[in-house]
Order: structure tokens, then sequence, then C-alpha cells
């Protein structure tokens, strides 16, 4: 083993941005003859990928190749699927099947050994059905979901190293994510936790941008913001609690 493989340099914090998420279209009747499951009625492809787009691509994200820190994803499907817990070792880290329901999926990360770090967990809900502005489930009839086209359902994220070894943050720093672009060509990617942008989100293939890196540290920093407050919210109280401990302990 060389030296700095075992040696973390601290107080540095390096992170790369992902999404996962999935893009989910209405098979046609032609797709659904050629199905062993008649019921189906939707193709969908779920993955984890690079934020940032390739120009011109019908694919949201994977611009770079995440297989320099990434050594395994395993998608764990619904169990009416066979083989639920589906494990993508190479890039690109993605599972496409046909189906009829919407459902969770467990989304497990799996760094490389240098890395040094535990495997990361998510959760993505498969998104089937078009987007509604309440988020209330509204199933449309096939017919208009084929108008309305593909749907797509993304999560940005920051996968952030602290402390990396000193050998993993060379090859961090040695592949550099792509930028997001600045300026939005593309529909934005919809989220529920931005429930305004249901109309920027449609009308094509939808690409993360900039902005969304700095909306997304807004959201962190006012979650920040509010743990710190109901800390201090606590703090207060258990002064208080302990004060009237005090009191009562001295009437004995
Ligand atoms: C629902 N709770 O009731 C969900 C379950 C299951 C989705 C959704 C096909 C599986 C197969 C499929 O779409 N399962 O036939 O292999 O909506």
């Amino acid at each position: 083993m060389a030296s700095g493989d075992r040696v973390r340099v601290r107080g540095v914090s390096i992170f790369r941005p992902i999404i996962y998420g999935n893009t989910a279209t209405v098979l046609t009747p032609k797709e659904r003859e050629s199905l062993s499951s008649p019921d189906h009625t939707h193709k969908w492809t779920v993955a984890v990928r690079s934020a940032a787009s390739v120009p011109d691509s019908e694919q949201v994200g994977g611009a770079d190749d995440l297989g320099y820190f990434i050594k395994r994803v395993t998608f764990k499907l619904h169990d009416t699927y066979s083989n639920p817990a589906r494990n993508i070792d190479k890039p690109p880290f993605e599972v496409s099947e046909t189906g009829w329901g919407e459902f969770e999926i467990q989304i497990r990360i799996t760094f490389i050994p240098e890395a040094g770090e535990k495997a990361m967990v998510m959760y993505h809900h498969l998104k089937l059905h078009p987007w509604t502005a309440s988020g209330e489930p509204e199933i449309p009839p096939l017919d208009a979901a084929i108008k309305a086209g593909p749907v797509h359902s993304w999560q940005y994220d920051e996968v952030v190293f602290n402390d990396p070894y000193q050998n993993f943050l060379n090859l961090l720093t040695s592949h550099p994510p792509t930028p997001l672009p600045k300026t939005k060509k593309k529909p934005v990617p919809f989220h529920l936790a931005n429930p305004g942008s249901l109309e920027a989100s449609k009308g094509g293939v939808p690409e993360f941008i900039s902005q969304m890196e700095k909306e997304e540290a807004d959201r962190l920093e006012e979650a920040r913001q509010a743990v710190i407050a109901e800390q201090d919210r606590w703090r207060a109280m258990l002064i208080e609690k302990e004060k009237e401990a005090q009191r009562l302990t001295k009437q004995i």
C-alpha cells in the first residue's frame, strides 16, 4: 500500500453532483403485444447519473461517467419483479423495465474501496404518471398520457466526502465534473420541493442548471437553520425544567 492511502486530508470537503430518478413512457399497443405481461402499460428507466447532461441529448444527466468513484449501484425494485435487487457494477448505472404501477425504489450506491466510505442509500418513488401541481396522484387516460410525452422525475444531490483519503482526493480532483449550464435552454426538472416549476418543466427533456444547485444549497441552509432554532428551543426548555427541579428539590 502506498503512503497516502491511509492519510486523511483533514478539513477538506469535496463533492460530486449526481442525479437519481426515472423517466417513464407509455407503451405503444405494438410494444404491449410483444410483452409476456399484457397488463404492463409503461416502460421506464431508473438511474444514477452525473447531473450535467450531454448537449442535445434525449437523456437527463449522464455527461460524466461516474465509474471512477462508484463501484456498484443496487436498485431494489418492487417484489412483483423477478430478482428485485438489481446490482449494476459498471456505468451506466441504470435499470430499464416495463410495468403498470408506481412504487418506492431503494437505491444503494457503493463507492470504490479506496474511498473508505459507507454506502449511501436513497429512495426514489418510481413515477409513471404525469406531474400535477398539487402532487395529488392523477392517472390520465393512456392516450392523453401518450400525447403528454415521457414523464421525468429526477432528484439533484451532492455526494460529499469529508476528510477524504489523499489518494481518493487525487482521484476525484483528476475527474472534475462537467459544470452545469448557467442558463436555461431546456425545461427544468420538476420536483415537488419546487411546485412552482411545473410549467417550466414542460415541453421536452429537462436539464439541470446551476441555478438548481444554488436552490438546493438554500434549502439545505434553511433546514440547518430550522434544526438550530429547534435545538435552541429545546435547550431553553431543558434549562427551565432543571430550574424547576431545583426549586422543587429545595421545597422537600
Ligand atoms: C401499486 N404498490 O399497487 C404498488 C405496486 C407494483 C408494480 C406496484 C409489474 C410487476 C411485474 C409492476 O408494475 N409492479 O409484472 O413483474 O400500485
